[in-house]
């Protein structure tokens, strides 16, 4: 468990330059998973329109025996564990074959990483748990070293790969890598590209949990810098760019309005219509991907789809 006092400081750090970015302002997505955010998101995987989480679900369901076989893990390192609900599959097709002994979780969501720890403890109570509040994006170096003739899967479900661009995303790669003996692999889940109007709907649910959960971050920001925004004074946007082959979200102010920054006192002003960018989520074609990992020296090894071909699992080796 690291400092959660070191993290905050990082997040708050972020949040601040993130404000004062132009021309457009942008808030990092990990900011949306606050102990609140969190639990948003968690309802967010049971929306109808929301076919990310069910569709990657389906692929775990199915497959969950298969990538036991040819991975033959004894432990699960799983970056963004959020509630771990969907690496369970894995957890008992591993456990299933003897094989299970660590799983290592990493999130900035130190309250929902707790609770997902000690209820892996109870099901599994053979199992190991690690659980590191961490940024995956900096705290890689906190992951326990392997145990020898252990092998181990990295995981990063949910299509979460997405809210790094490009740079970033060869950035975790190449450490991930690093950290990966010829045993490991590595298994992603990635959106993948298709009719706007399918993800647009997953981004703009008819219920408003998805806006709910975007306006939060605002809520977040004043707890890390002492500012006092409203989240009643934005609306909710997202919608996708087919240039970038992802969707954003944004937060649109309705009225001109004024925030004050914490420590400095500083007055940030916002005109009506004035927006910050809080997310993107990457969109994927498979041989794209292929080609990414493979710039950072990691190969496709096996890929699995849901039956509507919308989601997909990569699995990669060394
Ligand atoms: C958890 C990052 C995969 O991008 O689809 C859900 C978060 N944002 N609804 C996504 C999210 C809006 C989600 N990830």
């Amino acid at each position: 468990r690291l400092d959660p006092g070191a993290l905050r400081e990082r997040l708050a750090e972020e949040a601040l330059a993130g404000l004062l970015r132009e021309p457009l302002r942008e808030l990092p997505a990990k900011l949306l998973y606050d102990e609140r955010g969190a639990r948003l998101y968690e309802r967010i995987t049971t929306l109808p329109e929301y076919y990310p989480a069910r569709c990657e679900r389906a692929i775990l369901n199915r497959r969950a025996p298969a990538i036991a076989a040819q991975t033959d893990a004894s432990e699960i390192v799983e970056l963004g564990a959020g509630s771990a609900e969907k690496t369970r599959a894995l957890l008992y097709a591993l456990a299933g074959r003897s094989r299970l002994r660590r799983y290592v979780g990493l999130d900035v969501s130190a309250e929902m990483l707790e609770q997902t720890a000690r209820a892996l403890v109870t099901a599994f109570p053979d199992l190991r748990v690690h659980a590191l509040i961490a940024d995956y994006e900096r705290d890689l170096a906190a992951i326990p070293p392997p145990e020898p003739s252990a092998p181990r899967l990295f995981t990063f479900l949910g299509g979460t790969i997405g809210n790094l661009e490009l740079a970033a995303r060869a950035r975790l790669f190449g450490e991930l890598r690093a950290l990966m003996r010829p045993c490991d692999r590595l298994l992603v889940g990635i959106d993948l590209v298709k009719d706007p109007s399918v993800i647009e709907r997953a981004y703009n649910d008819a219920t408003g949990v998805t806006a709910e959960f975007n306006r939060n971050v605002l809520l977040h920001v004043n707890r890390l810098l002492g500012c006092n925004f409203d989240p009643q004074a934005f609306d909710h946007r997202a919608f996708y760019d087919p240039q970038r082959s992802w969707i954003e979200m944004r937060l649109r102010a309705r009225r001109d309005l004024q925030v004050t920054l914490g420590r400095e006192r500083r007055q940030l002003k916002f005109a009506a219509g004035d927006e910050i960018r809080t997310e993107t989520s990457a969109k994927f074609r498979l041989e794209a991907f292929a080609d990414e990992l493979g710039g950072t020296g990691l190969a496709l090894e096996a890929s699995w789809r849901d039956q509507q071909g919308l989601f997909a699992l990569v699995l990669a080796r060394p």
